[in-house]
C-alpha cells in the first residue's frame, strides 16, 4: 500500500466542518447536503470517477502550518475538476477525465547533481522524513484563476538538507513523470515534456516552498499531480511542476518548459522567475486581477497581490532586481 493512515486524528479534526464538506456541495448543491451525502453513496463507480478522478485516501497526523492563509479554502471540487496538467490535456477539463487510470505507485524521486548524497527516495520515504503539515495556501495561475487550497506536505528545504547541496549548487531544476503511453495528449500539448520547471536554490530552500503529497486531507487526486508536486505560492502556478521524478542540482539557470514556450508571432510569454505581480502583464492578458474559483457566477475579480501577497516572506530574495526584465 502507497499510504499509511499514521494517526488516529482525521481531517475533520484540523479542520472546519463546512471546508469537510465542500466537495460534495460543490458537486451536488442544488440538494440539501444530507440528501447530496446520500445520492453519493449511491452513485455507481464509474459517475463517481467521472468527477473526482482517482481515489485518494486519507492523511493522518497533520500538523497546522503557521504558513497558512485564514481565507476560506476553495471547495475541492473545483481543485480537482478544472486543472492545468498538459500530459493529459490542454482543456481545464481534461485532467481529471484523462488521469484516472494513471499508475503513481510504485513511485521514486531521484535527486542528483551537485549534491553530496544523490539518492533516490521512494514515496514511503517522501513521507515519513518531516512532518506532514496542512498549509493552506493562495495559488495563483498565471491566466488570472487563482485558489486557495489546503495543500500537504512540508519545505522541501527538508529534502535538500537530506542529500547537503555541494558550493556550485545555484538552482534547482524540476522534472515531471512522462510515460508517453499512459499520456499520449502530451504530444499534441505544443509545449516541452517531460515538462521542467526550476528554481533558484535560495527560492527552493524558502521555507514556504512545499514538497506537497496531498490536499484537503488526502492524498493527491492524478490530476493535481500525484503522487508528489512541488507548490510555490508566491509564483504562477506553472512553477509547481507535478508529479515529480527528478529533482536536480546545477550551477545555472536550467531550461524550463514555459520559457522555453514561444507564443504568437515566436514572442517569448513566460520567464524563469513567474513571480506573481500585478504590475507586469503577459503579454495578452492583464495580470492586475484574478478571479477566485468557487465565488459565484457572478463574482467580482479581486485585485491582484505582489508576489501573492506572500511579499514579507520572500521579496528579500529579490531586492536589487528589475521584476519587469527578471518577470
Ligand atoms: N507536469 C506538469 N506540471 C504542471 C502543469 C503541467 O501541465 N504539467 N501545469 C502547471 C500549471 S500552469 C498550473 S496553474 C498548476 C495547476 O495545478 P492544479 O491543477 O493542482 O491547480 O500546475 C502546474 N504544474
Ligand atoms: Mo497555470
Amino acid at each position: 500500500m502507497l499510504i499509511q493512515n499514521r494517526g488516529d486524528l482525521t481531517y475533520a479534526d484540523v479542520t472546519p466542518r463546512g471546508l469537510y464538506m465542500g466537495r460534495r456541495n460543490f458537486l451536488l448543491g442544488a440538494l440539501g447536503t444530507y440528501g447530496a451525502v446520500a445520492l453519493w453513496k449511491r452513485l455507481p463507480g464509474w459517475m463517481a470517477g467521472a468527477v473526482t478522478g482517482s481515489v485518494p485516501r486519507p492523511l493522518g497526523n497533520l500538523v497546522p502550518s503557521p504558513f497558512s492563509t485564514t481565507e476560506t479554502a476553495t471547495p475541492a471540487g473545483y481543485v480537482e475538476s478544472y486543472n492545468n496538467f498538459y500530459e493529459f490535456g490542454t482543456d481545464k477539463a481534461d485532467p481529471s477525465r484523462n488521469a484516472k487510470n494513471f499508475v503513481t505507485s510504485p513511485w521514486t524521486v531521484s535527486v542528483e547533481g551537485e549534491v553530496a548524497k544523490p539518492r533516490q527516495f521512494s514515496m514511503d520515504e517522501i513521507l515519513k522524513l518531516a512532518p506532514l503539515e496542512e498549509r493552506i495556501y493562495r495559488h495563483r495561475c498565471v491566466e488570472t484563476w487563482s485558489i486557495v487550497v489546503p495543500w500537504i506536505g512540508y519545505s522541501l528545504s527538508n529534502l535538500i538538507k537530506l542529500v547537503e547541496p555541494t558550493s556550485k549548487a545555484k538552482y534547482v531544476a524540476f522534472e515531471s513523470y512522462y510515460d508517453p503511453r499512459q499520456m499520449p495528449w502530451a504530444s499534441k500539448a505544443g509545449i516541452q515534456i517531460p515538462y521542467l520547471e526550476g528554481l533558484r536554490l535560495d527560492e527552493a530552500m524558502n521555507p514556504l516552498t512545499l514538497l506537497c503529497v496531498g490536499m484537503y486531507a488526502e492524498t493527491l487526486p492524478n490530476q493535481d499531480g500525484a503522487p508528489v508536486r512541488i507548490v510555490v505560492p508566491w509564483k504562477y502556478g506553472f512553477k509547481s511542476a507535478k508529479s515529480l521524478v527528478k529533482i536536480r542540482f546545477v550551477k545555472s539557470e536550467p531550461l524550463t518548459t514555459w520559457d522555453m514556450f514561444r507564443g504568437f508571432g515566436g514572442m517569448p510569454e513566460y520567464g524563469f522567475y513567474a513571480n506573481v505581480n500585478p504590475h507586469v502583464d503577459h503579454p495578452r492578458w492583464s495580470q492586475a486581477k484574478e478571479h477566485r474559483l468557487g465565488g459565484g457566477l457572478f463574482a467580482r475579480p479581486i485585485p491582484t497581490l505582489m508576489f501573492n501577497g506572500y511579499g514579507d516572506q520572500v521579496a528579500s530574495m529579490y531586492a536589487g532586481m528589475d521584476l519587469r526584465k527578471y518577470f
